[in-house]
This record gives structure tokens, C-alpha cells and sequence, in this order.
């Protein structure tokens, strides 16, 4: 039976693939873990959960060895935005907590999944349609760490047969768990203003495009390529995958065709802009939709209606707005 550790498992991602593991796999067979405790009953207790920080190696063999892990899931990082304002600690943790993890899963024959993002990406690089191989010169440090993970994942893999594997994210929106700290997440946080308020006010420009995925979709995609057959897979590490694409304004748009008095402005933080801008404006995903079958559900306007119904069934609002 499979025994699965995640790390970082409180945040955007890991609270929700943690539960979709758990369903698949058993309870008993996914081991939670973070430096912050959880404060979800259910993350908490419905399987084992255990403090874990990727910075103290010693400690990830200990827990390693005690529930026989031979799968990790390492979601422990600094986003982009976070990274920004302290680079020094994002470095640490996205790439010598990386290490840790990789020489963790090298001992310990684990298969590793990591995720990079589209902040693997610069200006340098082209922006529409961006291949699965091309040129990647990020100037963030978020960017800097993601390309350095990618590369040393690559190197497990064809220096120690490590089956490591991962993908590029593009920006997830969900409603679970708030995001981490990174320059997409006005995508989320947009959904519960134009619920609470009616109003919202965007740091990024109205027409800064950036590829989006709904959070379903990329717990599909994660579990889909940890499963896939590694014999079609020619590209192991850091594969594009994208399911829609828009700017802003287009949200708004879209979330006005449900809450018709939705306003947005625009106040631009000149950091997250700036990052926006050197990320790619659309992804070209037909290296995973050949090797592994990638093929996202949801679109722009199916995201809307579900996380404008789910905020919904989850916020208290005053019962009027709720007969929306
Ligand atoms: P998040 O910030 O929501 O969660 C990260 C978790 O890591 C947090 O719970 C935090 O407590 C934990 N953590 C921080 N330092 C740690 C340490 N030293 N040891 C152990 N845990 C530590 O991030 P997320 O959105 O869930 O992202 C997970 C991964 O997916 C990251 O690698 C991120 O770069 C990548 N990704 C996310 C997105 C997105 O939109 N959410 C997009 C692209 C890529
Ligand atoms: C961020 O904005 O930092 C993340 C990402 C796209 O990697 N959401």
C-alpha cells in the first residue's frame, strides 16, 4: 500500500489535495505535514498530521522512516510576491528545502512530486503560446528558485533514477484555503469581494492576461501525472498545463453576467505588476496533454458559477443576496 507525505500540506494546494489523497488512497495512508499546525478539523484529524519543517533534514528522515513513506508530495514554498519581499527566506526554502526533500526521497526510494509555476518564465521568454521548451531568464526570485528546481529534479531523475516529476501551474483559484502570498491571487480573492461587497479593487492592471486553472483541475493533473505511465513520459519535470486564459477586466465581466451591480477598480502595486509582466500571457500544454492525457474541465465561465456558488454556501451574507 502506498504511503504518501505532503509537505506544506495547510496551504492553497496541499489542504485540498491532502483530502482528495486521503479518498483515494485511505486516510491512514497520507501523511500530512507543515510548520504551521491546522486549524481544519478535518486536515487535522482525519489521518495522521505531523509538524514538519523541509529545512531540518534530520527531521524529514525521522518521519520518513517511522510511517515507511515511498511518495512525497512537496508543496512546502514561498510564493511569488513573498519572495519578493524577503528573497533570502524564499531561496532557503524553495531550494535547499527542496534538497532536503530530493536527498530524503533519493534514500528513501520515493517517487517525488514538485510542482514549478509559470514564474519559471521571464521577459525573455515568449509570451504567446510559450512552449514547453524555451528560453527561461526570470528575474524574481520565486522564478529563480522554481528554474533551479526544475533543473535539479531533472538530475535526481537521470543521475539516481529518482521518478521525480512535476508541472508548471499557471495561477489556481479556489475557495478552500486562502493563497499564500502570490501575484495571482486576486483571481480568488476578487470572488469574495464581489460576494461581500459588491466591489473590488485590483492590483494588477485590467489588462494583464495570465493563465488560470480552477483548483479541481489541478488536483487532477497532479494525481493524473504521479500515476501516468512513466514509459510515455519524455519530459518528467515541469510540464506546461493551463486551462483558460484572461485579464482582469474579462473577470469582472464574467462575474457581472451573475451579480449584474459588480464593480471593479484598480489600484496597480507597482511589485505584483511588474511580476505579472514578466510571466507569459498563455502556455502552450500539448507536451502533457500528449504524454499523460491533460485535458482540464473547467472554463472560465464554469469556474465562476462554482465559486461564486460555493463562497456562497460557505460566507454568511444577508439572506437577500443569497436568493442571488
Ligand atoms: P501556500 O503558500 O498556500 O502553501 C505553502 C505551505 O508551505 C504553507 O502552508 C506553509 O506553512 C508551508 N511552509 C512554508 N515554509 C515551510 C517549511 N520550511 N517547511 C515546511 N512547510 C513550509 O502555497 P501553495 O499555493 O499551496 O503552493 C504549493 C506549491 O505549488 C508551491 O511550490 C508553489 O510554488 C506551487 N504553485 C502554486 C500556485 C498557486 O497558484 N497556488 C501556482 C503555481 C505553483
Ligand atoms: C504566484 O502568483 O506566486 C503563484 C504562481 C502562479 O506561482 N500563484
Amino acid at each position: 500500500m502506498e504511503k504518501i507525505l505532503i509537505t506544506g500540506a495547510i496551504g492553497q494546494i496541499g489542504s485540498e489535495l491532502t483530502m482528495a489523497l486521503r479518498e483515494r488512497y485511505g486516510k491512514e495512508n497520507v501523511i500530512a505535514t507543515d510548520i504551521r499546525m491546522p486549524t481544519d478539523v478535518d486536515l487535522r484529524d482525519q489521518g495522521p498530521f505531523e509538524f514538519l519543517d523541509c529545512l531540518d533534514p534530520h527531521h524529514i528522515t525521522r518521519v520518513m522512516q517511522i510511517y515507511q513513506v515511498d511518495t512525497i508530495y512537496h508543496l512546502a514554498a514561498i510564493l511569488s510576491a513573498v519572495g519578493e519581499a524577503k528573497p533570502n527566506q524564499a531561496w532557503m526554502v524553495n531550494v535547499n528545502g527542496l534538497y532536503n526533500i530530493l536527498e530524503a526521497a533519493r534514500q528513501y526510494h520515493c517517487a517525488l512530486f514538485v510542482p514549478s509555476s509559470i514564474g519559471a518564465f521571464g521577459r525573455s521568454t515568449p509570451k504567446d503560446k510559450t512552449p514547453q521548451d524555451t528560453i527561461q531568464r526570470p528575474d524574481t526570485m520565486y522564478g529563480v528558485s522554481k528554474v533551479t528546481g526544475e533543473l535539479i529534479c531533472d538530475y535526481y531523475h537521470k543521475r539516481f533514477g529518482l521518478d521525480s516529476r512535476g508541472v508548471r501551474f499557471p495561477g489556481l483559484i479556489s475557495y478552500e484555503t486562502e493563497p499564500g502570498g502570490g501575484t495571482t491571487d486576486y483571481a480568488v480573492e476578487i470572488f469574495f469581494e464581489a460576494l461581500k461587497h459588491k466591489k473590488y479593487t485590483c492590483y494588477l492592471k485590467e489588462d494583464t492576461s495570465l493563465d488560470m486553472m480552477y483548483m479541481p483541475d489541478a488536483i487532477t493533473a497532479m494525481i493524473q501525472l504521479m500515476e501516468a505511465d512513466p514509459s510515455r513520459l519524455k519530459h518528467r519535470n515541469a510540464f506546461n498545463v493551463t486551462a483558460m486564459n484572461f485579464t482582469p477586466a474579462q473577470l469582472a465581466e464574467e462575474i457581472r453576467k451573475h451579480i449584474p451591480e459588480f464593480e471593479i477598480e484598480y489600484s496597480v502595486d507597482p511589485i505584483r505588476q511588474e511580476i505579472a509582466d514578466s510571466w507569459p500571457n498563455s502556455l502552450d500544454d500539448s507536451a502533457a496533454r500528449e504524454e499523460w492525457g491533460w485535458n482540464p474541465k473547467y472554463s472560465m465561465a464554469a469556474l465562476t458559477k462554482d465559486m461564486l456558488d460555493k463562497i456562497t454556501e460557505r460566507i454568511e451574507l444577508p439572506s437577500e443576496q443569497k436568493s442571488r
